[in-house]
């Protein structure tokens, strides 16, 4: 099987590639990724039976190219991080809308299965005291640029198998973590400050929930989507991992011997969503998955280690995010 997955040499779309390889002989792997800041190619180093193609997937002649020659597309590009979409929404609405739109237009054309990876932002948010969980059937409610170029390009997909009959499944994950992450994101973050010996910084409170997986957990909930999930549906990934900001960064201050109140507090971002949560039954009852990852502290434990291991693959990025954080007061 020829996979074309876009975006690879980021945090999610990596971590997918390696458990590709790893785990499927039949699979030739081609990595289609801009290297944006965001983009790493080491991250693919040592990796057997994978090619690395350095372009735009709003580049619709070399998207063409590409997909008529793979079995299947897996759409992770993305710009993905909500801080930077309050800064400048534009790069949001062209990778991920017009992106999105290019490789529908050559998976029309070519007829080839096509999944596309989403967030569980596309919902919005919910009451931090509500028992509700996010369903396939929440109604869209994006808070952020980053969240609602995410829902449009989740429509346009919606629209391209009701209107065309292209073979696509959708999936909304939640909040993932594990190695390749970017130090712009919440726990690489806190990880790598305290590695510098800087204080973690907790926006507002801390008493926002996300809901956290692994990020290989979240790729093998990928996997069953592709092989058994229906084609037009879409699938909610999670893993029942809701805890809140201030949990998060005591946890990770314990991993380094610290105390509890060793953070501080900054601006709060704005429109900052309060809480997200999965219920991921559609995924467990008919596809069968279930995840590996069922303690956080386990995993973020080993997520410390590997940050700790691996200063090389995120020292280069760490004073430049800083900076941008400092500017925006965070
Ligand atoms: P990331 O920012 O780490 O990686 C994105 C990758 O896409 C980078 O390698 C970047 O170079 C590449 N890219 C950006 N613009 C591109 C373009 N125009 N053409 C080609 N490549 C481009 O993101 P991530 O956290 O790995 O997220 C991957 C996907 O998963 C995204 O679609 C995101 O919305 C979704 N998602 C992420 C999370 C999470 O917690 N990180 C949760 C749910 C869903
Ligand atoms: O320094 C920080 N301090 C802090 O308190 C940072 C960077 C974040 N936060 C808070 C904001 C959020 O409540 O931590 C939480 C997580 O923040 P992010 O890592 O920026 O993630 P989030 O905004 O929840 O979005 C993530 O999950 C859904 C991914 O970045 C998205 O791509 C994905 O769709």
């Amino acid at each position: 099987m020829r996979v074309l997955v876009t975006g690879g040499a980021g945090f999610i779309g990596a971590n997918f590639v390696h458990q590709t390889v790893r785990e499927r002989p039949d699979a030739t792997v081609t990595v289609l990724d801009a290297l944006t800041y965001a983009g790493n190619a080491s991250s693919l180093d040592g990796l057997e039976r994978v090619e690395l193609v350095v372009g735009d997937i709003a580049d619709a002649e070399l998207v063409d190219s590409l997909v008529a020659r793979h079995d299947l597309v897996v759409h992770f590009a993305a710009e993905s991080h909500n801080d930077n979409s309050l800064h400048d929404p534009s790069p949001f609405v062209r990778t991920n809308v017009v992106g999105t739109f290019t490789l529908l237009e050559a998976v029309r054309k070519h007829g080839v299965r096509y999944h596309h990876v989403s967030t569980d932002e596309v919902y919005g948010d919910l009451e931090l005291d509500d028992p509700a969980k996010f369903t396939p059937e929440t109604p869209y409610n994006p808070s952020s640029p980053y969240s609602a170029t995410k829902a449009s390009s989740d429509l346009l997909v919606r629209a391209w198998v009701r209107s065309f009959g292209v073979q696509a499944t959708i999936s909304n994950c939640s909040n993932n973590y594990g190695p390749y992450q970017h130090v712009e994101k919440f726990i690489p973050r806190q990880i790598t400050n305290l590695v510098d010996g800087v204080r973690p910084r907790l926006y507002g409170a801390g008493q926002n929930v996300r809901d956290w997986i692994h990020v290989d957990d979240h790729n093998s909930a990928v996997w069953a989507i592709i092989e058994r999930g229906r084609i037009g549906e879409t699938y909610l990934i999670g893993a029942d991992g809701e805890k809140n900001n201030l949990e998060v960064v005591q946890l990770i201050l314990a991993e380094f011997g610290l105390g509890p109140d060793d953070f501080d507090h900054v601006t709060d971002r704005a429109g900052h969503d309060l809480r997200y949560a999965i219920d991921a039954s559609r995924l467990r009852d008919e596809l069968g998955w279930t995840p590996r990852y069922t303690s956080f502290a386990d995993g973020l434990r080993a997520t410390v280690e590997w940050y700790r291991a691996n200063e090389a693959w995120w020292r280069p990025a760490k004073e430049a995010t800083e900076r941008k954080y400092a500017a925006a007061g965070h």
